[in-house]
């Protein structure tokens, strides 16, 4: 299984310690393509950004959002980036999990948590305790999907 992890990078890396634990987390069911979003070393300026380009950087991460066959986002800390893949993955018709943690005192985006049709789009709120036990739930049913 093809996994696309979101998460900010230009939009605040503060919550970096939480995407490690999703993504270990997520390597237990599939390949994530995107596993560098979750590197503590990967700063807001970034190094592959500046060696690359902001250009190649989009279309390696379409190539992989439309190779991947489900999408985790952690949406807690509002990205630009992550409302733009994960709006890209909804026109693709790819099934998508969010995850928001209310103690952060946010509100997410209402075109974030408008998009769950409980079906192909899930958001769902959670405490960091709580995470892994929701991903083994969120990927235990795919599995009979
Ligand atoms: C690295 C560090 C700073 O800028 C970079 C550029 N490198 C990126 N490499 C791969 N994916 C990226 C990069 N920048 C953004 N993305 C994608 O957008 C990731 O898949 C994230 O989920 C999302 C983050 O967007 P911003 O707007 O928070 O940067």
């Amino acid at each position: 299984m093809h996994i696309y992890f979101c998460g900010s990078i230009r939009g605040g890396r503060q919550d970096v310690s939480i995407y490690q634990k999703i993504v270990q987390k997520l390597q237990t069911y599939g390949e994530v393509l995107t596993e560098h979003v979750s590197h503590s070393q990967l700063s807001e300026k970034g190094e592959y950004a500046v060696l690359k380009g902001d250009q190649a950087i989009h279309q390696r991460d379409m190539d992989w959002l439309t190779l991947s066959d489900v999408i985790v986002a952690e949406v807690t800390q509002p990205s630009l980036g992550v409302g733009y893949e994960l709006g890209r993955a909804v026109a693709m018709e790819k099934r998508i999990l969010c995850l928001f943690r209310p103690s952060s005192e946010r509100s997410l985006s209402a075109m974030i948590r408008g998009a769950d049709d409980g079906d192909l789009v899930q958001v769902q709120d959670y405490t960091e305790d709580q995470v892994e036990a929701i991903l083994e739930d969120y990927f235990a049913k795919l599995s009979k999907v």
